[in-house]
Parts: structure tokens; C-alpha cells; sequence
């Protein structure tokens, strides 16, 4: 068990540091000559990523893996993307890739059916959708790269929270946007996991921060004024926990009331450092993100449709199967701490 921790935990390393020296050297946007490179062939590869929103880290990081995927296959690589974290706010991103008649879209959905109009009418082009971190409905789109299971990320953040609380007190949710797919499935399951097998916690509210990091301090703010007798917060998004680490670090609280979550090791170090924050959880985000470019590669090329048992190979992480309901699964949430965070640089 540990071995095998610690070699996952080198090749994520490794790989996170050569994803960020790509979108350094790169931009992010970027490609190969399109249909020049290796097993191309007539296919257009070209594959546009649309995240939630930009200027957030995690997916600087997803993208940079893309990046480096396409680049290796010779297709050519794109990053666009609103503002904010809104659930209408990529309807007109998913139109603009149609018209241009990209190869797939690479889709984390801030709502799991406001955008599925505009997928269908992408779909109808021509144009392959796969959703990745944050899923549509299913029949909206071809494939999801699931990071790890709903289940898998529920119970680590109930599990780390309860550890740093000793298994007592009122804890609260700072989440994501309040249509998020992603979060929403991973709350749901938390307040199972926290009914099924700690009676003695209580969730007293969940708080949106809408990916935002000044609306998530805020939000904060306002839980530890409200609930004065709250022992910790758990922050399913890499926003949230590091707006909330920050508002926690220079408060009367640190070290008092307890913060754990989903966060990214770069934005999150410094709170490790200071005692503000003693673990939280995630997965490689410039991994994700690269599974999701080799998955849509080989929807373009017609290798796989998304059928149940589909093999296909993504790169330098081997072969993947497509699972249940069109998804592929990454991998394992990984807990970062004070020992192993200065391996990590994503
Ligand atoms: C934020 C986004 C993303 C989520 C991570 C954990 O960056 O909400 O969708 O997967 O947090």
C-alpha cells in the first residue's frame, strides 16, 4: 500500500512539472501540424478544452496535460472559456467550436443540462464531446474522464475531516458553483457517508463560493460569524479551500476551527507550511486532463464510441477501458500533507 503511494506519488510529481514546463514553453494555445503527426490520418485532431472558467489553477494544470497530449499525437490543441463559473456561461464557447468544425470538445460543465443543447447541435456537426472533471447529463455527451469515483472523493474529505475534528462538531460546506455536477454529486454522497457512519458530526449548512476566489472568503467570513461553535469546513474545490485556507490563516480561528478538502499542493503549500491546514485530497489534474486529449483523439479517429469495454491508449499512462454509462476512470484521490506536499509542483 504505501509503496504503491509512493510511486504514484513520484509520477505525478514527475509529470505535473513536465506538464507546467509545456504550457510554459507553449502557451496555451497551441498545436502540431493537424493531420501531419503519427496515426492522424485524414481525422481532424484538432481538440478544444473548455473549462469551468479560466484563471483557475487546476485547470492551467488539466490543460497543460492536454496540451502535452495533443502536441504528442500531432493534433493541435486550444484552451477557451468564460469568466465565470456560471451554468450558462459556455453555451456560446461550445457554439463558436462548432462553427469552426473542431475535432471534440473537452468539456468540465458547470451545469449538468444548461449546456447540453449547444452539445447536441456541436454533436450534430460532427464534433466529438467529451466532458471531463465535471459531467453533463450523460446523453449529452460521448465520454467522461472521470478523475476518481464519486464514492472514492465523498469519503476522503469525510474521513480527513473527521480525523482533524476528532469525530465530533458542527462542520459546514464551502462548495463550488451551486449547479456544479461535480460537486454536487460528491456532496450528496458526504452527507451519506456522514449520516451512515458519523453520528456525532453535523453538517450545518453548505455555502457556494461560485469558483470565485472572493466570493469563496467571503463565504468564510460569514460561516465562522454565524456558527460560532464550528469545528471545521470542508472545501470540495481547489478555489474554495484556498480562499477559505487564506481567510483562516490570519484569523483568530487558525489552528482552531479545522479546513480540509480538494486542493492543488501549489496553492495550498503555504498553509501546510503555517498550520493552518493539516491534509487535504485531490488527484493530477495535468493528468486528467491528458487521459481526456488521448480519449478524445480516439473518438475522432473512430478507435472507440464510447461503448462499455472500448480500449484505448492514452500516451505515457497506458491503456484505459471505458466503464459503465460511457465513463473512464483516472485514478485514486491522493492525501497531501506536511511530509509528501514539497514533492508536488502542479
Ligand atoms: C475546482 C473546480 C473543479 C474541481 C476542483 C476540485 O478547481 O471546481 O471542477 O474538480 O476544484
Amino acid at each position: 500500500m504505501f509503496t504503491q503511494h509512493r510511486t504514484r506519488r513520484l509520477g505525478m510529481a514527475l509529470t505535473a512539472m513536465a506538464a507546467a514546463a509545456a504550457l510554459t514553453l507553449t502557451g496555451c494555445a497551441s498545436g502540431g501540424d493537424n493531420g501531419g503527426g503519427e496515426g492522424g490520418g485524414d481525422a481532424d485532431l484538432s481538440v478544444t478544452f473548455l473549462p469551468k472558467n479560466l484563471g483557475n489553477p487546476y485547470f492551467d494544470t488539466s490543460s497543460a496535460g492536454g496540451t502535452e497530449a495533443v502536441e504528442e499525437f500531432g493534433g493541435e490543441f486550444a484552451e477557451v472559456g468564460p469568466s465565470e463559473a456560471s451554468p450558462t456561461s459556455q453555451v456560446s464557447f461550445i457554439q463558436t467550436a462548432a462553427q469552426q468544425g473542431v475535432g471534440a470538445l473537452v468539456v468540465s460543465a458547470n451545469d449538468p443540462e444548461a449546456i447540453c443543447d449547444a452539445l447536441d447541435e456541436a454533436r450534430d456537426a460532427g464534433v466529438k464531446v467529451v466532458t471531463f472533471d465535471s459531467d453533463t447529463n450523460p446523453e449529452c455527451r460521448d465520454l467522461f474522464i472521470n478523475q476518481a469515483t464519486a464514492e472514492g472523493i465523498a469519503k476522503i474529505q469525510v474521513d480527513l475531516i473527521a480525523e482533524q475534528i476528532g469525530g465530533a462538531g458542527q462542520i459546514a460546506i464551502l462548495s463550488a458553483s451551486a449547479n456544479a455536477t461535480n460537486q454536487n454529486a460528491w456532496i450528496e454522497l458526504m452527507e451519506e457517508e456522514l449520516a451512515a457512519n458519523h453520528p456525532d458530526i453535523e453538517l450545518v449548512e453548505t455555502v457556494y463560493g461560485d469558483d470565485d476566489d472572493q466570493t469563496s472568503f467571503d463565504k468564510t467570513a460569514a460561516l465562522l460569524q454565524t456558527y460560532p461553535e464550528l469545528k471545521g469546513i470542508v472545501s470540495p474545490t481547489t478555489v474554495g479551500i484556498a480562499a477559505a485556507a487564506r481567510y483562516l490563516s490570519t484569523s483568530e480561528y487558525k489552528g482552531q476551527v479545522a479546513l480540509t478538502g480538494l486542493g492543488t499542493p501549489n496553492q495550498m503549500r503555504e498553509y501546510v507550511e503555517d498550520g493552518t491546514v493539516t491534509a487535504f485530497a485531490l488527484w493530477n489534474p495535468a493528468d486528467l486532463g491528458y487521459l481526456a486529449a488521448y480519449a478524445a483523439k480516439a473518438l475522432i479517429e473512430g478507435e472507440i464510441t464510447g461503448e462499455e469495454g472500448d480500449t484505448f491508449e492514452a500516451g505515457k499512462l497506458g491503456d484505459y477501458e471505458v466503464g459503465p454509462d460511457a465513463t473512464v476512470l483516472l485514478g485514486d484521490p491522493y492525501v497531501f500533507d506536511a511530509e509528501n506536499i514539497g514533492d508536488f509542483d502542479f
